[in-house]
Order: structure tokens, then C-alpha cells, then sequence
């Protein structure tokens, strides 16, 4: 019931914090803009928001109880008034970022409230939180109302660059009324310039090229394997460009994302892999036999623990085997020896 529900509010939110498909040119009528003349303009206006706004940093700095959403306040100072006491000036705290998408250099803008105390997600991955969408007029044009999930890896490109820069929660507690409390959340907020954000697209509340702001709460991760090929949908970026939308080893309709016999050589990924699986019936214990392995060598690495039917928990540990040496690991090299499993 629950991934029900958590279908139903992806796609009730996917209208909003998705992009509608990789192409921006896909829905207006006229040609984009140019990219980089847009994140030029982009700058400008951030620069503008953060010197006529503020948040308040002082209640933040004194809260009894850990942040959340609502306990940030972002408020635009008025021409001629001065700065209120315990409030900091978004020029003077937001942090500058910079990262490239579709070939431009792009800045963008992190305040960070509390960083975390769990683990980082990956960009491809799924991610459990609590969010707010604000106009540069400071107006709320989307919103959670509980814990959602939602993929980074099909997010606007702002999500998936910012979310792993923060952690996720330590632990959580089950309430009695079967709400749940995270623990040591990340929590900030983001700025992006709209070329990170919907670009040329507009939807409800929202124009074509507006920069946007998101607060958000991360609570927890799941590491994505979208074609169950073994190998995790954020090492299936051969460049590195935070983008898995450009890498097709070998050149036919599927990404090596969603390719399970990423070279083309006929054999599954699956199977060009070595795998040895791992159970146990706590996952403390899995853990600990896990843990028992390391060190790993570089070409090593687990699949993400797996909670079965049964009540046992299982993990795989994958070697990535090159078996003629040429530095391309067999499921990405089509002249290499499969190793067939
Ligand atoms: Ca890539
Ligand atoms: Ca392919
Ligand atoms: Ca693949
Ligand atoms: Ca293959």
C-alpha cells in the first residue's frame, strides 16, 4: 500500500518537480533560448534575490528542536529598510556551486542548514523527502505535505547535483500513530538558475526560464539499478558528467542505464560479471559479514542490501573482471571473453 501511495504522489509531483523529457524543445512552439546568454541572465537575478533577501539565522542558530522546512524563513528586505537584527543576508551566507549540463558552465546556490548525519545519496538515486518550491517573488508554487519519493535521476538537473552534497537522516522512530520522525536529517535550501530547473518548459505557477528555490528535508536514499544489470545506475556514467543520458557503449536505443547487455555482445551485463551472494537472516549480520570482507579491490564493490520475502537479507559482491587487460572491464568491451555465470 505504501508504494502505492508513493506512485500516486510521484506522479502527482512529477508534473511539477520533473522535467517532462530530455528534450527542452519538446513542448514550446519556439526555439529555446540560447543556454549560456540565459544563465548569464539567470546570475543576474539570483544575484538580486540574495541581496534583497534574508533568512532568519538567529532563531535557526537557537531552535530547541532540530530544523525543519517551516523554521526557515527566507523574507525580502524592502527598499530602505535596514537588516533586522539575528537575520543573515542571503549574499552574505548562500554558497556557490558550479557544475556543467548540456555543455554550459552553470552556478548555482546551496544554503545549508544542517548537512546530516547519514550517508550521501547517488544522482541516479531514489530519495525520500520533504520539500517546498518557491518563485524568485517568494511565492509556493509546489509542495510535499508528507515524505515522498522521488527519482533523481529523471529530477531537474538542480536535484540530482545538490541532493548528494547532503545526507541523509542518522536513524528514524516509528511513532504510535504510525508516523515516522527522522533523525539528523540534511536540510537547506537550493537556488538554480533556470537551465538547472525547467528551462524553456512552464507549468503551473511557474514561466518558462524562471529560477527557482527549493527547501528540502533528506531523509533516506535508495541506490537505483534501473535495468537490474548489477551494476548501480550511478556507475553506469562512463564520462562522469553527472549525466547518464549521454553514455550508450554500445550505440543502440538503450543508455547503459537502462541496458542490460551494455556492450552489445549478446551476453547480459548480469552474466559478464563475477557475483557472489551473501545472506543472512539480520541485516545487523549481513553488515557484519559484509564488513568482514573489506578491504575491497578497486575492481569490487556490493549491490545494496536487499530485505527478501523470506525475512533474510541478501547482498551480492560484484567483480568487474577485464580478462584481456585492456582497462575495459568484459560487460563494456564487446571483443572481450565473457565471463559467463
Ligand atoms: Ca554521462
Ligand atoms: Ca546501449
Ligand atoms: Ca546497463
Ligand atoms: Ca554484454
Amino acid at each position: 500500500m505504501r508504494n502505492q501511495l508513493n506512485v500516486l504522489f510521484i506522479f502527482a509531483l512529477m508534473f511539477f518537480v520533473f522535467t517532462c523529457g530530455k528534450d527542452d524543445d519538446e513542448i514550446t512552439s519556439t526555439p529555446p533560448r540560447d543556454r549560456a546568454e540565459q544563465q548569464a541572465s539567470d546570475m543576474d537575478t539570483l544575484q538580486n534575490y540574495f541581496q534583497t533577501h534574508y533568512y532568519n539565522s538567529g532563531a535557526l542558530n537557537t531552535l530547541t528542536t532540530y530544523p525543519t522546512l517551516n523554521d526557515i524563513v527566507i523574507t525580502k528586505l524592502e527598499e530602505g529598510e535596514t537588516l533586522p537584527p539575528n537575520t543573515t543576508l542571503l549574499s552574505d551566507a548562500v554558497e556557490a556551486k558550479t557544475t556543467t549540463y548540456k555543455d554550459v558552465n552553470y552556478t548555482y546556490y546551496i544554503l545549508s542548514i544542517e548537512e546530516g548525519l547519514g550517508d550521501h545519496p547517488h544522482f541516479t538515486d531514489q530519495v525520500r523527502v520533504n520539500y517546498e518550491g518557491n518563485t524568485m517573488d517568494d511565492e509556493v508554487f509546489d509542495n510535499s505535505v508528507n515524505p515522498v519519493d522521488l527519482e533523481l535521476i529523471i529530477a531537474v538537473p538542480g536535484w540530482n547535483r545538490v541532493l548528494p552534497q547532503f545526507k541523509t537522516a542518522s536513524s528514524f522512530t516509528t511513532n504510535n500513530n504510525g508516523t515516522i520522525t527522522f533523525e539528523n536529517y540534511g536540510i537547506g535550501v537550493m537556488f538554480l538558475p533556470s537551465g538547472l530547473g525547467y528551462f524553456s518548459n512552464s507549468t503551473t505557477g511557474i514561466s518558462a526560464y524562471s529560477c527557482l528555490v527549493f527547501k528540502f528535508e533528506l531523509y533516506q536514499y535508495q541506490v537505483m539499478d534501473h535495468d537490474n544489470d548489477f551494476i548501480p545506475s550511478y556507475m553506469e556514467d562512463e564520462d562522469n558528467n553527472m549525466d547518464v543520458f549521454d553514455d550508450n557503449t554500445d550505440g543502440d536505443r538503450f543508455y547503459n542505464f537502462d541496458d542490460s547487455d551494455d556492450d552489445g555482445d549478446g551476453y547480459k551485463t548480469f552474466r559478464e560479471v563475477l557475483y557472489t551472494e551473501y545472506t543472512d537472516s539480520s541485516r545487523s549480520g549481513l553488515e557484519a559479514q559484509l564488513q568482514a570482507l573489506a578491504p575491497l579491490n578497486s575492481n569490487q564493490f556490493f549491490t545494496p542490501i536487499e530485505d527478501k520475502d523470506d525475512g533474510t537479507f541478501s547482498a551480492k559482491l560484484i567483480t568487474l573482471e577485464d580478462t584481456n587487460g585492456n582497462g575495459i572491464p568484459n560487460y563494456l568491451d564487446s571483443t572481450d571473453a565473457a565471463t559467463i555465470n
